[in-house]
């Protein structure tokens, strides 16, 4: 019919338009605070080149790797074909390919060759967190792995463990380990000295076999493992709690018909992310294992994994809120409402620019926890940096843990419906970091790890808290652009320290209701300084000192404004529990 002319939407044809997708560019070359913080402490050519290579294969290459683990997940083979119980966790091509990819990129080795001395860990960890989201969740084997090569160079790298620790710090994939971490069992993950019933039962030549229930055990395709277990004396009997917690190595090994050793998979957990990684219910049943630990101080030796994990968690948590920013500002660019891109959208550049200052207050936390980790392992770490280490990695866990899921979820929003559509990979985003905030220690478990750090220091981790913070706040004294604030840091300095004389007065179970605030105050404020001092850097820019102001505008000493509303006194904690259960 020639009166009709060309219909636009007919049968076959949906319109012409199409919106343009974000695009992953390279995240070390998109990332400014990364590049300048490094030209501030890293300044090496070659840590430049090789991060610059790393993000564009990232970008070109590993992101869609990361996807084929999501759409590609594990799966749990309990049977061969002929009946026998096998066992066989079944992963992606793309997962294998993370783990050979994190051996020739040294992304535990690192940590270990200490090529950049001091400056290992952050460069190692920089690394590591232009990996991570597109990581297909590798982050997490690999963060138990250097948790593992380090508890294992703190007890000693002798029989049986010198092998295991080469491969684990190995850059060759052929000989490259991963190592589990298996704490969890049914009645706790937390409190791990009441929930452990994996019992120990001496051989003659002096190793054991283990026989328990592991609840959560992740990237169970791991070649070796460390784990807690109490041992059985003659009569069978073994000792309550924490004290009667020992350490143990043990490999993940098959025998020649391929059956695994002392070890049936019960099933793999079905759950709301990391899909991308096996995580199983173990029977250990008879598991050769090496004590690695003292008896009964399991709890301490593995302490030294602890600190190592929660760190790889926050670097993995300030990855995901970076990637989710760089993704959004890109779309931004692209996409038209009301007649202009959202870039031109003022409303919408506020919405990503707290995104973007959150990220950078998490970035600085997070990296300044590993150059204290870098100079503890360097033998340069002064008293002062050994307690901001202590007290500085439960803190910073669990605050960039929480902000992940702000920011990330506040991300998705701004890619509109798109942002909720599956096979985006946003979802996933948001998905994978939930998690950080649960395992590794959740953040009231954490808040309450900050309590007993300080606690147990008699003041010497407080103490150094509060000196270093105020010398980094000592070179922005002559900069009036940064002034208010450095007034907003001082003053919750003041209040943090009112509250803290105030709480010394009182019963523990006050500190303890207050854990959480004071733990999100210790965030904020060193937070607020760290922004400070990298503004005053002599390469920063007029947007660091934007960044440090807009973060400082915030409350930053929580503890003090809360406990003004009376909400850490005892009748206030019996209503919380009457009202939940009302
Ligand atoms: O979730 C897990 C793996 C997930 C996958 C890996 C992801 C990695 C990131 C990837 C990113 C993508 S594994 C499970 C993790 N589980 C936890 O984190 C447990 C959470 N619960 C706690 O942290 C608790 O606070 C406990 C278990 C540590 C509490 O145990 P106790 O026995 O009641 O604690 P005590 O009595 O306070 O401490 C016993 C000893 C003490 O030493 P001594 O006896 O010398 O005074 C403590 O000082 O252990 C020492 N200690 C520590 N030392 C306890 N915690 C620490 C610490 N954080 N740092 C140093
Ligand atoms: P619970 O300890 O029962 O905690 C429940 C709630 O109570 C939490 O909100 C907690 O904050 C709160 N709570 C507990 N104690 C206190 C307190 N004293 N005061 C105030 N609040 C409190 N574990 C491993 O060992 N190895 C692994 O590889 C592993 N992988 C995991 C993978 C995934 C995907 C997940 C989700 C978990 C994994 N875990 C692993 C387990 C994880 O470490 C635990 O789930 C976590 O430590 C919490 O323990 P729980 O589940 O027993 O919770």
């Amino acid at each position: 019919d020639a009166t009709v002319g060309y219909l636009p939407f007919s049968r076959a044809s949906i319109g012409s338009f199409f919106q343009q997708q974000p695009e992953l560019k390279n995240p070390f070359l998109e990332d400014a605070l990364l590049r300048g913080y490094l030209k501030r402490h890293l300044p090496s050519q070659e840590v430049f080149s090789d991060l610059s290579a790393l993000g564009e294969r990232v970008a070109k290459e590993v992101d869609g790797w990361g996807r084929e683990c999501e759409v590609n997940p594990p799966r749990l083979l309990h049977f061969d074909p002929w009946g026998r119980r096998v066992d066989h966790i079944v992963t992606s091509a793309a997962w294998k390919r993370m783990k050979d990819l994190s051996a020739q990129e040294g992304l535990v080795a690192i940590g270990y060759e200490r090529t950049f001395g001091e400056w290992s860990r952050v460069y190692q960890m920089s690394k590591l967190y232009i990996f991570s989201p597109s990581s297909g969740l590798y982050t997490c084997p690999l963060a138990m792995t250097d948790g593992a090569a380090k508890v294992l160079q703190s007890t000693g790298v002798s029989w049986p463990v010198e092998e295991a620790y080469s491969r684990l710090t190995s850059r060759q994939p052929e000989r490259f380990w991963t190592s589990g971490q298996w704490m969890t069992e049914r009645r706790g993950g937390s409190d791990v000295a009441s929930g452990t019933e994996t019992v120990a039962i001496p051989q003659t030549d002096g190793s054991y076999k283990l026989h328990g229930f592991k609840w959560f055990t992740s990237a169970t395709d791991a070649d070796m493992t460390l784990t807690l277990a109490r041992i059985q004396d003659r009569t069978g009997a073994t000792t309550p709690g924490s004290k009667g917690l020992s350490l143990f190595y043990a490999e993940v090994s098959r025998d020649k018909d391929g059956l695994l050793q002392g070890i049936e998979v019960q099933r793999l957990k079905d759950k709301l992310g990391t899909r991308q990684m096996p995580t199983a219910e173990l029977l250990l049943d008879g598991l050769p294992a090496y004590r690695l630990s003292e008896e009964g101080r399991g709890v301490a030796s593995i302490a030294n994994m602890l600190t190592i994990t929660r760190i790889h968690n926050s670097i993995s948590a300030v990855a995901a809120m970076r990637r989710v920013v760089q993704l959004a500002r890109d779309f931004a660019a692209r996409r038209t409402a009301f007649g202009k891109l959202l870039k031109d959208h003022p409303l919408h550049m506020q919405t990503l620019s707290r995104m973007e200052v959150e990220t950078r207050a998490a970035f600085l936390l997070a990296m300044d926890v590993c150059r204290l980790l870098g100079r503890e392992e360097s033998g340069l770490a002064s008293q002062q940096d050994a307690h901001l280490l202590r007290l500085l990695t439960p803190v910073v866990k669990l605050y960039t843990g929480k902000q992940a899921v702000a920011v990330v979820s506040e991300g998705l929003e701004s890619f509109g419906g798109q942002g909720y559509i599956e096979d985006t990979g946003l979802p996933t985003i948001l998905r994978d970091a939930q998690v950080l905030s649960i395992w590794e220690g959740t953040t009231n478990v954490l808040s309450l790890d900050v309590l007993r750090c300080v606690a147990r220091s008699s003041g010497m981790v407080l103490h150094a808290y509060f000196s270093h913070v105020k010398s980094l706040l000592a070179g922005a004294c002559s900069l009036s652009s940064l002034s208010p604030a450095v007034k907003a840091i001082d003053s919750a300095l003041s209040e943090l320290e009112t509250f803290l004389q105030d709480a010394a007065t009182r019963k523990p179970a006050y500190l303890e209701q207050a854990a959480r605030d004071l733990a999100y105050s210790l965030a904020r404020i060193y937070a607020g300084a760290l922004l400070i001092d990298h503004a005053c850097w002599k390469g920063a820019s007029h947007l660091d000192t934007y960044a440090a102001l807009r973060w400082c505008e915030q409350d930053l000493c929580v503890v003090a404004a809360k406990q003004r509303t009376g909400c850490y006194d005892s009748s206030t904690a019996s209503l919380d529990a009457a009202m939940v259960y009302e």
